[in-house]
């Protein structure tokens, strides 16, 4: 993608961004009716919807070529990465939004033939927009991120994670889970996958592991990671697919493949 249309398409997404961002605001002390998905705790809400669709509107009306992958169901039924690809999730950590009315994002991120090219996550709340471009470096509101640290090492790292991964599970052995946190500094649980990727990005975590998450939950922290020099993959070390869901490991370079070797020892 040319750099022309690349800040073209930057500028427009990030203005729809906060626009989204103060539509959630004015309504979200109205009340929400909730429903759930693939179980109980899986959570959407009336504000989850109308979001996707203010930005597909915004989409079409402007880029009619253009294809829109999201979360909640409005967008295109994608066979491949061909062409250009708005990759949305309108709300980012919905229990969170829910349960906590903050630490909750939109993510949105702009791919071309398979490329990430620019990666928004807006923390609505914190009223903070963490934004890349392709080759441009990543910025936190105005200011951009420093490359990330390269003399970390694993034991004085802090890891993003959630409780599933000390409970039985289908992917690792928990065993081994437990024995490789008493290996590090400490765990962190933020409920948003967009943010974590972001504080990533930002180096207050040095690494984030999930068992399942879909291209919306990753589409920009990806780009935006990349601009500091860290990694996404699957927790295995394995590149991540755009058309699937994927268990994921995004780190700094420096510990991810010593993650990924001790992932692929608690392989189930
Ligand atoms: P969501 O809020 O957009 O659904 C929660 O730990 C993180 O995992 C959130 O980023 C959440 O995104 C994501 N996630 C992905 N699949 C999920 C699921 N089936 N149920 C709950 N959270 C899910
Ligand atoms: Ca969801
Ligand atoms: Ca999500
Ligand atoms: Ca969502």
């Amino acid at each position: 993608m040319d750099k022309t249309l690349r800040d073209e398409l930057f500028q427009k997404a990030k203005q729809w961004v906060y626009e989204a961002g103060e539509l959630i605001k004015e309504r979200m002390n109205e009340p929400l009716s909730i429903d759930t998905k693939s179980n109980a705790n899986d959570l959407v809400t009336i504000l989850d919807k109308e979001t996707e669709k203010f930005f597909i509107k915004k989409i079409k009306a402007n880029y009619p070529e253009h294809l829109v992958l999201s979360e909640e169901g409005f967008g295109d039924k994608l066979k491949s990465l061909d062409g250009i690809i708005w990759i949305i999730d309108p709300i980012d950590g919905t229990m969170n939004f829910v349960h906590q009315k903050r630490n909750f994002a939109i993510s949105l991120g702009i791919y071309c033939e398979g490329i990430g090219e620019i990666g928004i996550i807006y923390d609505v709340m914190g009223n903070c927009l963490y934004h890349a471009k392709k080759g441009e470096g990543a910025y936190k509101n105005e200011k951009q991120l420093a490359p990330l640290k390269e003399k970390l090492v694993l034991k004085e790292s802090i890891i993003g994670m959630n409780h599933y991964w000390l409970c039985e599970n289908r992917l690792i052995d928990h065993q081994d889970m437990q024995q490789f946190i008493r290996t590090i500094r400490g765990v962190r649980t933020y409920g948003s996958a967009a943010l974590e990727f972001a504080y990533v990005a930002e180096g207050i975590l040095d690494a984030y592991l999930t068992m399942k998450l879909s291209p919306w939950d990753i589409a920009a922290g990806i780009v935006i990671v990349q601009e500091v020099g860290g990694v996404t993959t699957d927790i295995f070390g394995q590149p991540v697919n755009m058309l699937t869901d994927n268990p994921v490991m995004v780190a700094n370079s420096v510990i991810s493949e010593q993650i990924a070797t001790v992932m692929r020892k608690g392989k189930k």
